[in-house]
């Protein structure tokens, strides 16, 4: 019980609060709508421009030649210059610019923009230095702020499409969609916005230009692809600083690097969280989750990670145990880790508000005066799991801190990796399933001024800082060990805590292709550990839509089965042994497959390039004139530069389809064989007098059907690669017994590359890792392999590599490592053509000749 002058003293509090925040409100709403007219002055800086445009002020600073900062705010100062998104170095530095100034415009030339402000009526025109539009201002549709928010509408042109801003649902292109960005417990359905995270960044691309727009602000924002205009797009917030970054790249990749430059990369993940996961809200009691490790391990599913969801919680209270159902909790993590397996520990944010029962997140949070509070000053309760609950406030170093201390237990357990759910964060009696808007948050945070925020202003943060407090103190529990974080909602520069998934999905086949649409948008948005409940989380899947969910997840970065309550059960073997040994097989490519995907988590984590990729990141051209557009764009998908996944677009039928290959050799990924896609591509005229002259029955030598069977995903490889796999392992904890595999796809150019290193460790960031690049080149009779010399202190776990050359007419060979003249055996598979020669491991610089 609160003593009543304490009462008093809070509602005292609380009314200046809510009379400071009342004032601030008839502040605001009586301010008029201020429109950018004109500019009235300017002046020129080292690294940009200064602009006056009446009451109202804009900066824009060329961080890089390619990046810049455009702020813009009412009056003659900037609000405080800090982001929980961009990192301080970027936001930092800046270039040198040259001023240019006539009678039309203002503005600065960088070595790759020119940028003007035109006067009257103002507006902001970006061109390349080719004098090519890349990004302006729409014509009659000034930048206004109104009721404490702003809007800033930008020319649309007819051939550009829109991918990014996280996950959301829909369609692919967020051309002809408009978007609201706010956190939301929703559940994932194509007709649903918001969703669960929120990522104003995105990347426009057609044309022959790409270029990113990420607007920096917390509140509620909103991007429109064409509802209040056709011809402009259109952004802005309620509230918070204009305050937005422009980037430039003369490809989208570079773009996406761009905004990895400004908001950071995941750090390399442990080996293990890209092996399979098996997941069920929830297994329990204990003894259900060993059966499950122990029916993986009979059935020979290669596996690394179970999880348990909230029941395996004390009253659904964070950080216990329920020790009814979980007699002996450190056992079974210890157990299972014999087993090879990683546990995932789901941990919500929210704590049960329980005071004086012993429950010590509570106790401790409480102590630390941890938790939100309500706009009176009083301590914040809202329903969810635990029933009344209590929320960290996120936005203060000390709370993250406190928070990743909680962790202590399970990580001398030897759990493995967190999960954090319904931090958006969802609260089941607040207004709109969240927190009061007023409710106060307090900064507390190195960069930042010290000071109150709204929820308005941190809600869209809660799930980033909260996967961030998480994400930091593991690793101060565990200093050398890489933490593995599974967040449901995030923010802007997300990556650099956590892996995500999409939510509460559904059973079904949309959803199946509705997911690929959805990780390709987060790969663009910054985001590569990404996945969705595989067969589907609401309802139960029919067995050849888990098959196919399955294989297609195999090409995955995060590749986790995951059902509900009240489900059926969805492991692999439910459906029985014929479904069960195609899903095998696929789990089983995946491993032999992860020397790839390492390498490719590895360059996402230096990079930002999303491991998971659209057609367009590696084949801008799709979108370059004449063409615009490319089938299956939203189902087609790239795993790396190397591999191109092609499920069927509607997947639930089996008809016939195409492939749309992008312009490259493909060789089936299956067979080995050589994809017959002579081009032109033909166009629909084409098609039709063909199909007038020869009957519907037309064969299209150039674009050949696919005749789709449940056990085959068609997947190619792209002429030009070296992709190293390794033999079939059970678990990332097992050691490969035998020859590294590298499997060359003559073309041009041609190229691959490995890394590895032991997998959890930070030692890499020491040189103990191995990188190596390989490059190919070939004509009609020879091929020649060049092996980089190899980077780094760690050592391989192969002795020899078994070098695979596809499109290899004959048997007839004749091999030569440069290091040694003799000629090397060969074998030839006549099925694949496929020419096998295994050379002891070649560490230094070497070349392998193959010849007829
Ligand atoms: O309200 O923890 O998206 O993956 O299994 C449901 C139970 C709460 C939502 C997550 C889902 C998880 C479930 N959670």
């Amino acid at each position: 019980m609160m003593h009543s002058s304490c009462k008093f003293l809070a509602f005292y509090i609380g009314a200046i609060i809510s009379l400071n925040l009342a004032q601030a409100e008839t502040r605001v709403a009586s301010q008029p709508a201020m429109t950018l007219e004109a500019v009235t002055s300017s002046q020129p800086r080292r690294d940009g421009i200064d602009i006056k445009a009446g009451a109202a002020s804009l900066r824009i600073t060329a961080l890089r030649d390619d990046i810049l900062r455009v702020r813009i705010t009412l009056g003659r100062s900037f609000p405080e210059d800090a982001s929980w998104s961009v990192l301080p170095g970027p936001r930092s530095k800046s270039v040198d610019v040259k001023t240019t100034q006539d009678t039309a415009s203002v503005g600065f030339r960088t070595a790759a923009l020119d940028v003007r402000v035109e006067r009257t009526p103002l507006r902001l025109v970006v061109r390349d230095l080719a004098g090519n539009v890349i990004s302006a201002d729409a014509v009659g549709r000034p930048t206004t702020f109104r009721m404490g928010g702003f809007s800033v509408h930008k020319t649309m042109p007819g051939d550009e499409h829109y991918f990014g801003l996280g996950d959301k649902a829909g369609t692919f292109d967020r051309r002809n969609q408009a978007y609201s960005l706010w956190n939301t417990d929703s559940g994932t359905q194509e007709s649903i916005d918001p969703i669960y995270k929120s990522i104003p960044f995105f990347l426009g691309i057609g044309g022959g230009r790409s270029y990113g727009l990420f607007l920096d602000n917390t509140w509620r924002t909103w991007f429109d692809f064409g509802k209040q205009a056709r011809d402009s797009y259109s952004f802005g917030a309620e509230g918070g600083p204009l305050d937005y970054y422009l980037i430039y790249g003369a490809n989208p990749k570079q773009v996406v690097e761009g905004y990895a430059y400004l908001t950071g990369t995941h750090p390399l993940p442990p080996l293990w969280t890209l092996g399979f996961q098996q997941s069920r809200y929830s297994y329990m009691p204990e003894s259900q989750i060993r059966e499950i490790a122990d029916r993986m391990r009979a059935e020979k599913i290669p596996s690394d990670v179970l999880y348990l969801d909230i029941d395996y919680q004390d009253r659904n209270r964070p950080f216990t145990v329920n020790p009814q159902t979980f007699p002996n909790f450190s056992g079974l993590v210890s157990d299972l880790r014999k087993q090879h397996f990683h546990l995932v520990l789901i941990t919500d944010l929210h704590i049960a508000h329980a005071p004086n029962q012993g429950y010590a997140p509570y106790d401790s949070g409480e102590a630390g005066n941890h938790f939100v509070k309500k706009a009176d000053g009083s301590e914040y309760v809202g329903i969810v799991w635990p029933g009344p609950a209590v929320f960290p406030d996120f936005t203060r170093a000390q709370t993250r801190s406190w928070w990743g201390g909680l962790y202590k237990d399970f990580v001398q357990d030897g759990v493995a990796g967190f999960w954090n759910d319904m931090n958006e964060p969802a609260v089941f009696d607040g207004p709109g399933k969240t927190m009061p808007l007023d409710n106060v948050h307090r900064i507390e945070e190195p960069g930042f001024a010290t000071r109150t925020a709204t929820h308005s202003e941190i809600h869209n943060i809660v799930g980033l800082e909260n996967a961030r407090a998480t994400y930091d103190g593991l690793l101060r529990l565990r200093p050398d060990e890489r933490p593995f974080v599974l967040t449901r909602a995030t923010f802007a520069g997300g990556q650099r805590y956590g892996f995500t998934w999409t939510g509460d999905n559904s059973a079904t086949w949309n959803h199946l292709r509705l997911g690929t649409q959805q990780l390709l948008n987060l790969g663009l948005s910054g985001i590569s550990f990404v996945g969705d409940d595989i067969g589907g989380f609401n309802g139960s899947p029919e067995p050849d839509l888990l098959t196919r969910w399955i294989e297609i997840g195999a090409f995955n970065p995060l590749y986790r089965d995951h059902t509900t309550k009240g489900s059926l059960m969805q492991e692999v073997w439910v459906h029985g042994p014929e479904h069960e040994a195609i899903r095998r097989r696929y789990v089983e490519t995946r491993y032999r497959l992860l020397p790839y995907i390492y390498t490719l988590a590895d360059e996402s984590s230096r990079t930002g390039i999303p491991m998971m990729r659209p057609i367009f990141l590696e084949f801008p051209e799709v979108f370059t004139p004449p063409s615009n557009g490319f089938g299956n764009l939203d189902t087609e998908f790239l795993l790396g530069p190397s591999l191109l996944v092609a499920p069927q677009p509607f997947a639930e039928t089996m008809d016939d389809y195409v492939v749309s290959f992008p312009k490259a050799d493909w060789y089936d990924f299956w067979t080995g064989l050589k994809a017959a896609i002579p081009p032109p591509e033909p166009s629909i005229v084409q098609i039709s007098n063909d199909i007038a002259k020869n009957g519907p029955g037309t064969q299209y030598p150039y674009r050949p059907f696919i005749h789709p069977t449940l056990d085959t995903l068609p997947v190619y490889v792209r002429g030009g690669s070296i992709l190293p796999l390794q033999p079939l392992i059970q678990s990332t904890d097992e050691t490969p017994n035998g020859p590294l595999e590298l499997r060359v796809y003559p073309g041009q150019p041609c190229s691959g590359s490995l890394y590895l290193d032991d997998g959890h460790t930070l030692r890499y960031q020491h040189g103990e890792f191995l990188r190596q690049a390989f490059t190919c080149q070939s004509d009609d009779n020879s091929v020649r392999i060049k092996f980089g010399a190899r980077q780094g202190t760690y050592a391989p776990w192969w002795k020899t590599v078994e070098v695979v050359i596809y499109g290899w007419p004959s048997a007839q060979a004749n091999a030569k490592l440069s290091s040694n003249a003799a000629p090397l055996q060969t074998s030839y598979d006549a099925t694949q053509h496929a020419l096998h020669v295994t050379i002891p491991d070649v560490a230094g610089e070497a070349e392998l000749r193959i010849g007829d």
